[in-house]
């Protein structure tokens, strides 16, 4: 969703209500909110079908929203200042009457002409995705406002399709599960929007909890709540936004996702998720030889970050838990991220090592890269050195400021009014 930047976590419900007065004129029938995430670790592992290990924090999307009684939808972003209205009856495609909830949905290429582009095919594609499925969407005014920042890498995305999946669900009268929430959610964002994202993001912003991360198989589905209490350790996770826009990566994305699908068909697997990490020597010199070297290096990105989600949960279970060994994992991620998958940033690697020197546990990046915000694992009584540590780096190298703040594991989406 392409609105500008906004700090603050928290907007009260009777803020946005007011919001969609000003906007809208009468009295929304609810107000939904949808988080963002920080991925703890897990990167660009989701769409092989492997583990991921995101929660949801405490920057949301927030939507306020009234039924209206013809077939129209109307979506307004307050930070943007911009409204966008469309007929639900000219979203729907030809042969797309049918009921599709349960069908296979393997295909998610991306549709050819979307009635709308740019930040507004976010909440568009979800009334269309919901109709493709057969729900019964009602013509609705929807106030949308975000205090995930924009290209920060940290999903303003999933939550804008999350918080409008929620509100269209409850003013039309029809239920969605988590699971339904953040597949339909997905499935807008790869064909109406034409992003090709794997199901991490949505499913941090349906399944959040206060004071956990989350354990996803994404293969099952499976979301293992884990408690992360960062505080009983004197210690938290501090988002380094590096306020470079990861937007300028969409190409690298895809071209990632592309390598990995050519590794597992070549492999004779349906998903690199599939490789043990006993046999990544072979497999990584039977993709080099029978591909190329890059794809073996993207290969071994997936095995090894797959086997580093299972160790950082083992670490966490672990009734000697520290926080060290789960910074060292997060140090293994964010070199295999820089090296092997090639998707960081001189900003992020900087932002990275300069918190490490200056006292964190351990540092990556979060998100798909290109930009975007890493987080640090920090003690408390280590936050201001690490900020400014990665303040000055910064400066030094001419690079725009940092912006910092704590990740709050907090719920996922929900109504709150
Ligand atoms: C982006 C995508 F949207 C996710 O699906 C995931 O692949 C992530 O990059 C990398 O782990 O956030």
């Amino acid at each position: 969703m392409a609105v500008s930047r906004q700090t603050g976590s928290a907007v009260s419900a009777d803020a946005v209500r007011r919001g969609f007065t000003e906007q809208f004129g009468g009295e929304p029938a609810g107000v939904w909110t949808a988080p963002g995430r920080v991925n703890v670790i897990g990167e660009h592992t989701d769409y092989n079908e492997g583990f991921v290990l995101p929660m949801a924090i405490d920057r949301a999307c927030y939507a306020a929203a009234a039924p209206r009684a013809d077939r129209i939808l109307r979506v307004h972003a307050a930070q943007l200042g911009e409204t966008v209205e469309v007929s639900l009856d000219a979203l729907v495609g030809p042969g797309s009457a049918a009921d599709t909830r349960g069908a296979d949905d393997s295909d998610m290429s991306p549709l050819a002409d979307p009635a709308v582009k740019g930040w507004a095919a976010y909440p568009v594609g979800v009334a269309w995705i919901l109709q493709q499925a057969g729900y019964p969407v009602s013509g609705a005014d929807v106030y949308l406002t975000s205090t995930v920042p924009v290209g920060a890498g940290l999903s303003s995305s999933a939550a804008l399709e999350c918080a409008t999946g929620l509100a269209l669900a409850g003013v039309s009268g029809f239920d969605l599960t988590k699971a339904e929430l953040a597949r339909h959610a997905q499935r807008a964002e790869n064909i109406y929007a034409g992003v090709p994202c794997g199901p991490l993001d949505q499913m941090s912003s349906a399944f959040g909890e206060d004071g956990a991360v989350l354990f996803i198989d994404t293969r099952s589905g499976e979301v293992r709540p884990q408690p992360f209490d960062l505080a009983a350790e004197d210690a938290l996770l501090l988002v380094i936004d590096t306020r470079v826009s990861h937007a300028h990566g969409e190409n690298g994305y895809a071209d990632r996702r592309a390598a990995c699908e050519r590794a597992a068909a070549f492999l004779g697997v349906r998903a690199l998720r599939d490789i043990p990490l006993a046999e990544l020597p072979e497999t990584f010199a039977k993709v080099a030889v029978g591909l190329d070297e890059t794809t073996a290096r993207r290969v071994r990105h997936v095995v090894t970050e797959n086997a580093r989600v299972q160790q950082f949960v083992a670490i966490l279970n672990h009734e000697d838990s520290s926080l060290p060994p789960l910074g060292h994992r997060m140090m293994q991620s964010h070199a295999s991220l820089r090296d092997d998958y090639e998707v960081s940033a001189p900003e992020l690697d900087l932002a990275v090592a300069t918190a490490v020197a200056a006292g964190a546990h351990g540092a990556r990046m979060t998100g798909g890269g290109f930009g975007g915000s890493a987080i640090a694992l920090v003690d408390r009584d280590q936050l201001e050195a690490v900020q400014d540590a990665v303040r000055t780096a910064f400066a030094e190298h001419g690079y725009t400021e940092p912006q910092f703040f704590p990740a709050v594991a907090s719920a996922g989406a929900r109504r709150t009014a």
